[in-house]
């Protein structure tokens, strides 16, 4: 059952020690939010950690105070944030997260299962429950304010995504009345790229072909470049949605080589061909317009059986 938020807040007040739980893999919202409760907790004299299975990208180390380990141990109450089932916090904190006194999320997947749980998917970023929660009880300063805006614009692409409401807006004009240097955080968030994804994306862009009168697009990322530029996940993530940037592009399949002739695809679609579909047809899924699969063979035989694939669903 879910409590209110003033139930939240006497709950979180009742503890002396908290640890905060992010999952794994972790983005704006998780730790942003995670670091705001942290740092509002510790104002009213609260004893506050933030435990992260996984490393820290550096462009979010500026949340953790430079910090690229965050993976210590759980003393005292546990409350997990934006994660949607336990597992989401990786095999050394599952079991906490099992028995977490207080769940704030925004999935709707999200099952309930603390003792106590504030889960609103109509919330954009669980840092904009995590706001309601902090005013309850805590002045929001600047260091609050920046986490805060981090939370909120990266789960919404920086208010791009349909996620974002009126309140989502509302809630980011507040913290830029309580210090968040907006211009600073959007071009470290959404402006700056690694060294390593940006020459990914050069590459990958000089493979692009177009099919079928443009509608389709193909493009690579060859293994040989990333061990070359050491990049990692964070610098591979989001390039295979840039192509739908195309106008009149339906569907775009972006072929990562893992192995000398293995690709890990992932397909973008506008809606009209499903791509979960065309990749269950290659023994991958996924959802409508956002799909993946495995296939083995030669990159220039690959491209065209997965254009034609795609073709063959949108002329259904
Ligand atoms: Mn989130």
């Amino acid at each position: 059952m879910n409590s209110s938020v003033d139930g939240i807040v006497k709950i979180l007040l009742s503890f002396d020690s908290v640890t905060i739980i992010t999952h794994i893999r972790p983005d704006g919202d998780t730790l942003g939010s995670a670091y705001a409760l942290k740092y509002a907790l510790e104002s009213v004299g609260k004893t506050v950690n933030v435990v992260c299975e996984s490393e820290i990208s550096p462009r979010y180390r500026f949340i953790t105070q430079g910090r690229k380990n965050i993976n210590g141990q759980c003393i005292g109450a546990v409350v997990c944030v934006d994660v949607a089932s336990p597992s989401m916090v990786g095999g050394s904190y599952e079991e906490y997260a099992r028995k977490a006194d207080v769940v704030i999320d925004h999935h709707s997947s999200n099952m309930g299962y603390g003792k106590y749980n504030l889960i609103d998917p109509q919330s954009a970023a669980t840092g904009e429950i995590v706001l309601r929660i902090i005013q309850k009880f805590s002045e929001i300063d600047s260091r609050i304010a920046e986490c805060l805006y981090t939370a909120i614009a990266t789960d919404t692409g920086c208010f791009v995504y349909a996620n974002a409401t009126d309140n989502t807006h509302l809630a980011a004009a507040y913290l830029i009345q309580s210090g968040a240097d907006v211009a600073k955080l959007n071009k470290l968030l959404f402006r700056t790229k690694s060294h390593a994804c940006f020459e990914i994306e050069r590459r990958a862009f000089d493979s692009l072909e177009y099919f079928y009168d443009n509608s389709i697009t193909c493009m690579k990322i060859e293994l040989d470049w990333i061990k070359e530029l050491h990049a990692n996940e964070d610098d591979l993530e989001g390039i295979s949605s840039i192509p739908a940037q195309i106008e009149g592009t339906k569907a775009s399949a972006t072929f990562r080589q893992t192995d000398k002739d293995t690709y890990k695809l992932s397909v973008r679609t506008n809606g009209e061909i499903d791509a979960a579909a065309v990749c269950k047809y290659f023994g991958g899924g996924g959802h409508k317009m956002a799909a993946g699969c495995t296939m083995t063979g030669d990159y220039k035989d690959l491209k065209k059986i997965m254009a034609d694939k795609l073709f063959e669903d949108l002329s259904k």
